[in-house]
């Protein structure tokens, strides 16, 4: 069998000959029927019947595995895609690097290796819960069309760890497969597990913040996870990593449209100050402070996803060989770090310092650094627009001890550039940081649908391009047919 091509004639399209596993073939029919009764009900809202422009793998060779066509949303072909196998592949990092790659679950690691993909797992429905009533405000059938594809690619992702928890857990991993269907975002009695996954994402700045930052640690997760030293898990995240990209292409250029309409709209009225924030206001497109308010809330959300800045779960996984760092393959050192230190920034003394850690000890920090060098390549670019347009402004990423509630500074208040706050001063100046109440009532003010094709919302730019090369004018969704 080519591994590349995907079979489709089943119920559940896939590349890891479903057919010759009967097993986990009928375990995943069996689930199928709750995963649309969640996507019916959880998934986006209004829009199930429409018809929208979607792209459908229908091989995983990094060539042409997407296929656009129309779909009707639950009629989209969730499947189980997995990245090539290597042969002979050894694991690259912990204690046995070396060794070849696990086909089966290490048995002394089975209760940390489900957890990784459990959590993983979560993280997937719970951003197409936040995002459901985002379909009703959409600013043009382009970004409506983006949205939905991000949520069936999101659903997708579920149904990747979910196969791994069917094939390779038994009994706890198909109750594990039902959990993830009853979780809720938001849900004060069965919330999703991860804090930024059941925050709010109210409007579609938000979406573009998310899909920006959010998406960004699944990147980096996902590319610690694509080491592992199990190999179905790899192989898993790797193909997950291509259909990432798009998204966080949904969230920079979603972000790049924004700052651009603003800046333009500013010029056009010959308005110079960023901050004459009420004349901004008075055409109709969001301000650059607000904007930056956005991505100090987004960002600081999305720190908390990288855990402890120490963590023993984080240098167990590692020692493992379960979860390496952000492209072990690529990084010159022994890959097993028993001895050797990392900086990591701690409160000492009442100021924020780096200290010396294990190096072991200080995974997340370590992949967290690697995100925001990634985050700070976007912002660059955020930047670029607002100065070619002679704006005189630049977005900034705040500080990594502001607003977080895991880890090192969840006790301490800090502003954007990293002083120290008393909990008076905090309380004062809070809404310099972060979005205030009016500032919410402004943007959800501007939400107002725009269904018609070549038609955009008056605070964000068209893209360049069109999804697939279409032409400007393309019907993303067929709305009518719903
Ligand atoms: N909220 O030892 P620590 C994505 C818990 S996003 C709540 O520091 P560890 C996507 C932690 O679970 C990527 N609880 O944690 C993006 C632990 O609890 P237990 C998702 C938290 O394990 C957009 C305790 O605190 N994938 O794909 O080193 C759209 C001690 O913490 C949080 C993954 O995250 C939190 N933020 O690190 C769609 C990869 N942080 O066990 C999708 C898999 C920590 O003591 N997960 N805790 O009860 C992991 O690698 C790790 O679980 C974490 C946490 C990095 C999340």
């Amino acid at each position: 069998m080519n591994i590349a091509a995907v079979d489709y004639d089943g119920l559940i399209p896939n590349n890891v000959a479903l057919g010759q596993d009967v097993r986990v073939k009928r375990a995943l029919e069996k689930w199928h029927p709750g995963y649309i009764n969640w996507w019916n009900d959880m998934g986006p809202e209004g829009f199930q019947e429409a018809l929208v422009y979607l792209r459908t793998a229908v091989s995983v060779d990094p060539k042409g595995w997407a296929k656009f066509d129309y779909v009707r949303m639950p009629e989209y072909r969730w499947g189980v895609l997995l990245a090539p196998q290597h042969e002979g592949r050894k694991i690259p990092f912990g204690t046995h690097k070396g060794e070849d790659a696990w086909q089966e679950v290490p048995g002394e690691y089975r209760a940390m290796l489900r957890r990784l993909v459990v959590i993983q797992g979560d993280t997937e429905p719970a951003s197409v819960e936040q995002q459901r009533h985002l379909g009703k405000t959409a600013p043009s059938l382009y970004d409506m069309r983006n949205l939905f594809q991000v949520n069936v690619e999101e659903g997708r992702h579920l149904w990747a760890m979910v196969y791994l928890l069917q094939k390779y857990f038994g009994t706890d991993g198909r109750e594990e497969a039902e959990a993830l269907l009853q979780r809720r975002s938001g849900d004060p009695d069965t919330p999703r597990m991860l804090g930024a996954f059941n925050e709010k994402t109210p409007d579609w700045l938000s979406f573009f913040m998310f899909t920006y930052f959010t998406d960004r640690d699944g990147k980096m997760q996902l590319e610690a996870l694509a080491q592992s030293g199990f190999d179905p898990l790899s192989r898993t995240c790797r193909f997950m990593l291509t259909e990432e990209a798009h998204h966080m292409f949904v969230g920079e250029t979603g972000v790049t449209r924004v700052v651009q309409r603003t800046c333009e709209a500013m010029k056009q009225a010959g308005i110079d100050d960023p901050y004459d924030i009420a004349r901004v206001r008075k055409l109709g497109v969001i301000d650059l402070p607000t904007i930056q308010k956005k991505a100090n809330l987004h960002f600081s959300l999305t720190l908390d996803l990288f855990g402890n800045e120490i963590s023993t779960n984080a240098a167990n996984a590692f020692h493992a060989g379960l979860k390496g760092r952000f492209r072990e393959d690529r990084l010159k050192d022994d890959h097993q770090l028993e001895s050797g230190t990392y900086p990591v920034l701690r409160l000492i003394d009442g100021k924020v310092k780096n200290e010396d850690a294990p190096a072991l000890s200080a995974l997340n920090m370590r992949l967290r650094d690697d995100y925001v060098v990634d985050c700070n390549i976007g912002v660059g670019r955020w930047n670029k627009v607002i100065a070619d347009l002679g704006i005189p402004f630049e977005i900034k990423l705040p500080h990594v001890a502001f607003h977080r509630h895991i880890g090192e500074f969840s006790r301490t208040n800090v502003d954007v550039d990293g002083n120290i706050l008393s909990p008076a001063e905090w309380t004062e100046r809070r809404t310099e940081y972060l979005p205030s109440s009016s500032d919410k009532d402004y943007i959800e003010h501007l939400m107002q649908p725009q269904f018609e094709p070549a038609k955009f919302a008056s605070w964000i730019a068209p893209p360049k391009v069109g999804i697939d090369n279409k032409p400007g004018d393309f019907e993303y969704v067929k709305i009518a047919d719903a």
